[in-house]
């Protein structure tokens, strides 16, 4: 089997990348501002300091001209890595986003894990598989968010996106909100996620099936 693709594992090699980027250039750019500040009227007078603020210019230019396309592979690599599929999932769920609430449906049981009057819908998971997602919305955009897992994917009503997950044990009781600003009650839409090893989670959606 293909080892599926650990989101936050790839989410913190990017964000190692980016971090210095982000540093080196407010380094850069507060140096100037202090450098100009103090050393502006002087400069002013001085014919050469034109040319020296020329090609300071031109090396800064040149810097980022150098570091985007770095960052752009290595972005789009990583993306294309988490959107391959990988191993065949061992389940499929729809995720159904509605203002203010989350759905989740589970086609091949026929049944639907919905907000209770105890709280909000629960998505119920086996652990270390990989499972398959397909997600929309039924009226504005929102944003299925783990923050967990480091992985985040917008909800279109025209639109169904399709995404693999493989989840932790330790994830389990996680709360996620939707991360897309959706209206009034966005605030209180989230869901609550509950990982279960492989053997319970079948008992899960066996009892879970003779309910519904
Ligand atoms: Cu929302």
């Amino acid at each position: 089997m293909i080892p599926a693709v650990d989101t936050r594992t790839q989410y913190d090699h990017l964000a190692s990348l980016y971090a210095p980027v982000a540093i080196l250039v407010y380094l850069v750019v507060t140096l100037t501002i202090v450098v100009v500040v103090v050393s502006g009227r002087r400069r002013r007078r001085d014919p050469s300091a034109r040319k020296n603020d020329l090609r300071l210019e031109i090396a800064y230019a040149l810097l980022l001209v150098l570091v985007v396309p770095v960052l752009l592979v290595f972005t789009y690599n990583t993306e294309s890595r988490i959107d391959e599929p990988q191993a065949r999932p061992v389940e499929t769920i729809r995720v159904v986003a509605a203002r203010w609430t989350w759905r989740f449906e589970y086609p091949t049981h026929g049944f639907a894990q919905r907000p209770t009057a105890a709280g909000p819908a629960t998505l119920v998971v086996p652990a270390g598989e990989p499972v398959a997602f397909a997600g929309r919305s039924d009226d504005v955009i929102h944003a299925f968010w783990i923050p967990g897992l480091r992985f985040q994917r917008q909800l279109f009503v025209d639109h169904v996106n399709r995404w693999q997950l493989t989840f932790r044990r330790s994830m389990s009781g996680e709360s996620a909100p939707c991360s897309f600003y959706c209206g009034l009650d966005h605030y209180k839409m989230r869901f609550r996620v509950e990982v279960l090893a492989p053997d319970r989670y079948a008992a899960w959606v066996r009892s879970r099936e003779a309910r519904s």
